[in-house]
C-alpha cells in the first residue's frame, strides 16, 4: 500500500504544491493528510469537479506549476466539460494532474452507482485521449509514477489521471478535525422530519448517507420504501428531481433532504426552485459543514448564509433550526410557498450504518407506484410505468 506521506512528498518533489477538488472515499487518506499538512489557501475543496478544474487552470497559468485535482470518478461528468474545452491540449494546453478514485471498478464489489461509471472510467479516459496511469496498493515506484506523468504533461501541454484503485493508500486519521457543538446528528434529524410526513409526502434525498439514513429508518419503522427517491447518485440535483416531482404533484409534498456539499455543488440550481416556487416543496438542507459520507472534509457551508441565498433565489421562507424543537417550530409554522429549512448537525454516523438492499429499479418501480398514487392524483406517464 502507498503511504499518504510518501506520495504527498513525491508530489512536492515534482513541484505539485497546489491541491484543489472534491473528496472521494477512496482518496480520503490521502485527501486527509494533504489537509493536514498544506494551507486552506493552497487546498481548495471545490463547489463541484468542473470548478476545481476552473482554480487548477487559474493556479497553473498564475505560477507556471503543475496543480493537483483530486475526485471520485463519479465526478467526471463536471470536469469533461472544462478539461475539454479549455484544459485540452487542443485549446488552451493546461498540465494539471487529476487523481480520480475508481469506484465501480469491474471485478471489485461495488454500489450500484458506481457499476456503469467504474465499467467505463478507463475506456472514457481513452476516447478523451487523456493520457493515464492507474495506481493499485501493489505499486512501487511512485517517484517514476510521478516524474513520467509530468514529464508527460509536459510534452504534451495536457492534463494526465491517475486512476486510484480501492485500497492504494494507507489509513491516515485527519488530525486538524473541524469541531462544532451542534446537538443534533443528521440520522436523528432525517428520523425527525420523517416522523412528522404524512401518508402521502414524497421525500427525495441526497446522495451518501442521507439517502442510507433514509432507507434504514424505513426499515427500523418497519416502513415501506415506497415514499422515497433514493438519489445514489447524481450528487447535488436532487433538489431539481424534487422540483420536477413538485410541478407535476401539486396536490403532494416533496420533501427534498439535501445535503450542504450536495446543494453547494449545483447552487444555482437553488434559483430555478426559487424562480419556479411550488408551494409543495420543502428543500431541507442538513448542514454538518461537510462531506461527511466520504469522510468528513469541510465545506465552505458554514461561511455560507444559506438562508440569504434562499431570500435572494426567491423561496418564499428560509428557517434554521438545530434541535428537534426547531425542527417542530419549522414543521408547525405556516407558508404558502416554497420553503428552505436549514438543520445544523455535527458531523459522523453510526458505525453499522447499513446500505439500502433493494436494486435501484425496483426502488424506482414502487417509488412511481406511490407517486401515482389514488385515482384522483394520477401519475400523467402511465404508460412510462408501464414501460419500466
Ligand atoms: C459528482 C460527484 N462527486 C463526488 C461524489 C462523492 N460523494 C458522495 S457523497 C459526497 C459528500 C456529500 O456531502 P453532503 O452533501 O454535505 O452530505 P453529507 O455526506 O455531509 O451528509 C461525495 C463528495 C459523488 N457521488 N458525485
Amino acid at each position: 500500500m502507498i503511504n499518504p506521506k510518501l506520495f504527498y512528498d513525491e508530489l512536492l518533489n515534482a513541484g505539485i504544491d497546489f491541491y484543489t477538488g472534491v473528496p472521494d472515499s477512496l482518496l480520503k487518506d490521502i485527501c486527509a493528510y494533504i489537509t493536514d499538512i498544506v494551507p486552506k489557501e493552497k487546498n481548495i475543496i471545490a463547489a463541484n469537479e468542473g470548478g476545481a478544474v476552473g482554480l487548477a487552470m487559474g493556479y497553473s497559468m498564475a505560477t507556471s506549476k503543475i496543480p493537483l485535482v483530486y475526485m471520485q470518478n463519479s465526478g467526471f461528468g463536471n470536469v469533461i466539460n472544462p478539461l475539454l474545452s479549455l484544459a485540452d491540449t487542443k485549446v488552451y494546453g493546461i498540465p494539471m494532474l487529476l487523481l480520480v478514485g475508481w469506484r465501480g471498478e469491474p471485478n471489485v464489489k461495488d454500489e450500484p452507482q458506481h457499476v456503469k461509471q467504474g465499467e467505463v472510467s478507463e475506456k472514457l479516459l481513452q476516447t478523451l485521449d487523456l493520457p493515464y496511469s492507474i495506481i493499485s496498493s501493489k505499486t512501487k515506484n511512485i517517484s517514476k509514477l510521478i516524474n513520467d506523468a509530468v514529464y508527460e504533461m509536459k510534452r504534451k501541454q495536457s492534463p494526465f489521471v491517475i486512476l486510484v484503485r480501492k485500497g492504494t493508500f494507507t489509513k491516515y486519521k485527519l488530525k486538524n478535525e473541524l469541531v462544532t457543538h451542534f446537538d443534533l446528528n443528521r440520522e436523528d434529524a432525517i428520523k425527525e422530519i420523517i416522523k412528522k410526513l404524512k401518508k402521502n409526502d414524497i421525500v427525495v434525498s441526497t446522495t451518501g448517507k442521507t439517502s442510507r439514513e433514509v432507507f434504514e429508518y424505513r426499515v427500523e419503522i418497519n416502513d415501506t420504501h415506497e415514499k422515497d427517491f433514493l438519489t445514489v447518485g447524481g450528487m447535488g440535483h436532487a433538489n431539481q428531481i424534487a422540483l420536477g416531482i413538485a410541478i407535476a404533484k401539486p396536490n403532494r409534498n416533496v420533501y427534498c433532504l439535501d445535503g450542504d456539499g450536495a446543494v453547494l455543488m449545483h447552487a444555482g440550481s437553488m434559483g430555478i426552485v426559487g424562480d419556479l416556487a411550488p408551494k409543495n416543496l420543502k428543500h431541507i438542507v442538513i448542514n454538518n459543514g461537510a462531506h461527511d459520507s466520504v469522510g468528513g472534509q469541510s465545506t465552505a457551508a458554514f461561511s455560507i448564509d444559506l438562508q440569504k441565498i434562499a431570500d435572494g433565489f426567491g423561496y418564499a421562507k428560509f428557517m434554521k433550526a438545530a434541535s428537534f424543537q426547531e425542527i417542530n417550530n419549522a414543521f408547525e409554522s405556516s407558508c404558502a410557498g416554497s420553503v428552505f429549512l436549514e438543520i445544523y448537525c455535527k458531523r459522523g454516523n453510526r458505525k453499522d450504518l447499513g446500505r439500502p438492499d433493494k436494486a435501484p429499479k425496483q426502488n424506482l418501480t414502487e417509488f412511481i407506484q406511490f407517486l401515482k398514487g389514488s385515482k384522483n392524483d394520477a401519475w400523467p406517464y402511465v404508460d412510462w410505468v408501464r414501460w419500466i
